[in-house]
């Protein structure tokens, strides 16, 4: 009896596996790297925050996106000799950093959302924090692939976003015990139309002030 037991509660645990996906862009023809993906599952349980960076080196962001999970702090050291000021307008979390060289201060990103990231002094400055309540994200390679390990079998939404798409594409996704494949594409219509006079808005503070 007692094996049985054992036996029933085994066979009743969520077996986890894997997916191996790759993203084209179907406007280029060609493999869509750096595309940020996530996977919304039920019961993400405890996911475990990271602490990242985002440089400012030469005027630009370095990396221009990251993709952390919710609670992670992330550091926005100035790796330039003169002033940057970093700052996030949108509804979940305001930032505002202010001027500074060096390290400067972490900021703990507490809401699951898209975070334009913007510089008061340099408009052309832009870069996006993606925050998601979920284990499990990544970023497709230079060859457009990427791949999930340890997930549950079962029904979840597979998310894909890049800085050119209007919004997140979302797509219903099923994990089975089996090997698993998602192609995912990028097409005209997901992206902006593009304008050239795009940039964050530069609050008339000359940059030759700061420099
Ligand atoms: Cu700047």
């Amino acid at each position: 009896m007692r094996y049985l037991l054992c036996f029933v509660i085994l066979s009743g645990t969520v077996i986890a596996a894997d997916i191996m996906g790759s993203i084209k862009n179907m406007v280029t023809l060609s493999a869509a790297s750096d595309v940020l993906v996530w996977l919304e599952v039920d019961n993400p349980g405890a996911v475990e925050p990271i602490t990242a960076h985002m440089r400012q080196q030469e005027k630009e962001f370095h990396p221009r996106q990251l993709l952390v999970p919710v609670g992670s702090v992330v550091y926005f050291p100035n790796e330039d000799p003169f002033f940057h000021n970093i700052f996030s307008h949108n509804a979940i979390q305001k930032l505002e950093l202010g001027q500074y060289k060096g390290q400067g201060e972490p900021v703990t990103f507490e809401k699951p959302g898209i975070y334009p990231i913007g510089c008061e002094i340099h408009p052309w400055m832009a870069a996006h924090i993606l925050v998601v309540n979920s284990p499990f994200y990544t970023q497709s390679d230079a060859t457009g692939k990427f791949n999930f390990s340890g997930v549950p079998e079962g029904k979840l939404k597979l998310h894909y976003w890049t800085a050119d798409m209007r919004q997140t594409q979302v797509r219903d996704y099923e994990v089975k015990a089996s090997r698993n494949v998602a192609f995912l594409t990028i097409e005209q219509k997901m992206l902006r139309r593009k304008k050239r006079e795009e940039t964050p808005v530069n609050r008339d503070i000359p940059a030759s002030a700061y420099e």
